[in-house]
């Protein structure tokens, strides 16, 4: 079974159309989004458009900056400081990965913790580990959800997440642990793959490398979820991680790139935008 992450992101995002809807009256105003997009990187072009168009569709007030790749470290600090003093900004997003010459680090460190939509500032990561309330990663939550809306259970079974990365890697295993699977986070050192991915019930492949995972990686009956967007070097055509037409049948349940996990990731950044609006309401 295929599971559909672009409906569930129509879902997710009508039902926060619903509530949107209320918030210019309740509050004065609707919740506004500025997405920083520095370069011409056109996955990243791509995705910040979708994030402009999921913006658009649930009520959310959208800017999205656009900066040339030679802008230096000190100008985007600058700006992002700019961000954090505007009392109209709810949520500043500076998309990744950024030109060499800055360093992210210092970049996801200096938005403001309560406009972090992303869930990338050191503060929320350290809450999301601590078990505390926090703004949940996009991509990671995206993924919890879309196992929730197929009725897969998590607690108890075996979890193998490929790649460790910041963004995606690491939360989703923090994330996996805390529904109670027992989680292995497997990498590019990672010594006979196949026998450590063939052990999981669930299979999270996050490392960015067109069909890595083969039929031969998959356990029978195993949930797949494929968080890589690549872009296919015969065709052009944009492919996940894992080989689908291999792993579909041997899989219970596997996503497709596209129309998997992507679109959940946006939904989750509208859900996340929201939150911090909410919570900025409050104080
Ligand atoms: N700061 N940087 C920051 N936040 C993020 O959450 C991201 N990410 C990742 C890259 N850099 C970031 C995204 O937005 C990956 N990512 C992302 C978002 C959306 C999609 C893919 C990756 C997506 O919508 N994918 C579609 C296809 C899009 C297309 O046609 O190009 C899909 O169906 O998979």
């Amino acid at each position: 079974m295929v599971i559909n992450g672009k409906e569930l992101s129509v879902s997710l995002k009508t039902q926060l159309a619903e509530r949107v809807a209320g918030f210019a009256e309740t509050y004065g105003r609707v919740p506004n989004l500025v997405v920083i997009l520095v370069g011409e990187d056109p996955g990243s072009v791509s995705y910040v458009t979708g994030k402009a168009k999921a913006a658009a569709e649930v009520g959310i007030r959208n800017t999205t900056l656009r900066r040339d790749a030679s802008i230096s470290e000190e100008e985007l600090l600058a700006l992002i400081a700019e961000l954090n003093a505007d009392d109209d900004v709810d949520g500043i997003l500076v998309q990744l990965p950024l030109p060499r010459h800055i360093d992210e680090n210092k970049v996801i460190s200096a938005i403001s913790v309560d406009k972090d939509v992303d869930g990338f500032h050191p503060l929320n990561v350290a809450r999301l580990w601590l078990k505390q309330p926090c703004v949940l990663p996009c991509t990671p939550k995206g993924i919890i959800k879309l196992l929730k809306s197929a009725e897969i259970e998590i607690s108890g079974k075996e979890a193998v997440v490929i790649g460790r990365s910041n963004i995606v890697g690491l939360p989703v295993a923090k994330l996996l642990t805390d529904e109670n699977a027992t989680v292995t986070v497997a990498h590019s050192r990672t010594r006979n793959l196949a026998e450590v991915t063939r052990r999981a019930d669930i299979l999270v492949v996050a490392i960015g490398r067109e069909r890595f995972v083969t039929a031969d990686m998959v356990k029978p009956g195993a949930v797949v979820i494929d968080v890589g967007v690549n872009r296919d070097s015969r065709t052009g055509k944009l492919c996940g991680d894992v080989d689908f037409e291999a792993c579909q049948d041997i899989a219970s349940y596997i996503t497709k790139t596209p129309g998997g996990v992507g679109p959940m990731t946006i939904a989750c950044l509208m859900e996340n935008t929201v939150e911090c609006f909410l919570k900025r309401m409050d104080k």
